[in-house]
């Protein structure tokens, strides 16, 4: 299907959180600048944009005081929104943040009764997830971190949060929910700094749980470029090791405050190279729009935002294609690489007799690193093909 238009369908698997285009306006220095939309109304209004799906926290649908009665009758309104609208929700996550009960973290709180409270809290959270239908689930710690560590539990922490993990783990398959787990890594903020930084942190602790199979990766565009690295080069990562089990799209300035902009409206380049890798390597879950409009917007602020997010995805998507099709950037990009099968073979599976020939074989140095590679120009072709005059 061409997107001539830049106008996405469900097809295009494009999703937001309640609390995304949800979002008031609010921050650390200001009240509200828009009212609150409800939950039904905000699932008619994506739905008409073409959006694929809503995710969630538990109490963004379901106050946390609610009682059994409220809990059935906001969920059936929700449900019957999301038909109506033509609306999945693929993704769930529990609000393990915002309650005072978890100032100091939840599964790495160092008192034993939040742990235990961030267990039931979550396992309920799972139990909505699941009843809306939901197969991938977030673990975002907001709060698990520290500002001092003179409370010395570091790594008290990783081992708490380990079999809080497993346990979570065990109650999706003993309720036979079959979730997949993703794990998503933030450097600072809320907290001076949050366990489990980058992408690679999370893809080196998923190797010391139980079921690691369950459990792959939620990387964020801001998360990363707020620390200043480059995202494009952490999903990789995640792609490699065959756990980006879901994804959330922004932008951010980098060294900034967690801006959660509308995705690529920044980093324009970044956001291309990561599109094209996305696509390239058939990257078939949701695309979670994880950002909001800014706090100057009213309500058709929110609508221009959310529709922003899509387009400029599908936008860059057909860059990407014509990045692949474009002979001169195809010339370019064979001419960077240089092929040589016998030395392919040489370097690739040891064995003594390659390692004596490659020993004995003598490289030209000056020759290796007279060679221009190109990349100026290469870069020049996707700049220019990025500003629309290719
Ligand atoms: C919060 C955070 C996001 C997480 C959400 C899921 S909550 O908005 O900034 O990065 O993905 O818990
Ligand atoms: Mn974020
Ligand atoms: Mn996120």
């Amino acid at each position: 299907m061409t997107h001539s238009s830049y106008v996405p369908t469900p097809d295009d698997k494009f999703t937001f959180g309640l609390w995304t285009v949800g979002q008031t306006g609010r921050d650390p220095f200001g009240e509200p600048t828009r009212a609150p939309l409800s939950a039904p109304y905000i699932a008619q209004k994506l739905g008409e944009l073409g959006a694929y799906g809503i995710n969630l926290h538990d109490n963004d649908l379901v106050p946390i005081d609610a009682s059994a009665a409220e809990h059935d009758r906001i969920v059936a309104e929700f449900r019957q929104a999301l038909s109506d609208h033509g609306l999945v929700v693929p993704m769930a996550t529990t609000n393990l943040f915002s309650d005072p009960a978890f100032k100091d973290g939840a599964f790495t709180s160092a008192d034993a009764r939040v742990r235990a409270y961030a267990l039931q809290k979550t396992m309920r959270s799972m139990d909505l997830g699941h009843e809306l239908g939901a197969q991938t689930y977030v673990f975002w710690g907001g709060r698990e971190g520290a500002e001092v560590d003179a409370g010395g539990k570091l790594l008290d922490a990783i081992g708490w949060f380990r079999d809080s993990l497993n346990f979570l783990a065990d109650y999706s398959e003993a309720q036979g929910y079959g979730y997949r787990f993703a794990l998503e890594p933030k450097p600072n903020e809320p907290r001076g700094d949050i366990f489990f930084p980058t992408a690679g942190s999370m893809l080196g602790f998923i190797a010391t749980l139980e079921r690691p199979e369950r459990f792959g990766v939620n990387p964020e565009f801001a998360h990363d470029t707020m620390s200043g690295l480059n995202f494009a080069h952490a999903v990789a990562q995640v792609i490699d090791a065959g756990k980006l089990f879901h994804i959330d799209l922004n932008d951010q300035k980098p060294g900034r405050f967690d801006q959660d902009l509308r995705f690529g409206s920044e980093n324009i380049k970044t956001a291309f190279f990561l599109v094209k890798l996305l696509e390239d390597t058939g990257y078939a879950g949701p695309k979670h729009f994880d950002a909001h409009a800014l706090r100057t917007e009213d309500e058709a602020g929110v609508w221009a935002f959310a529709r922003g997010c899509m387009r400029t995805y599908l936008i860059l998507r057909e860059k990407a294609r014509q990045f692949n099709a474009d002979p001169e950037i195809q010339a370019a990009l064979a001419a960077y690489r240089v092929e040589d099968a016998e030395l392919a073979d040489l370097t690739r599976g040891f064995s003594p007799q390659k390692a004596e020939a490659l020993r004995d074989r003598t490289f030209d140095r000056a020759e290796l690193g007279g060679r221009g590679p190109g990349l100026e120009h290469l870069d020049q072709l996707t700049v220019d093909l990025l500003l629309g005059t290719r």
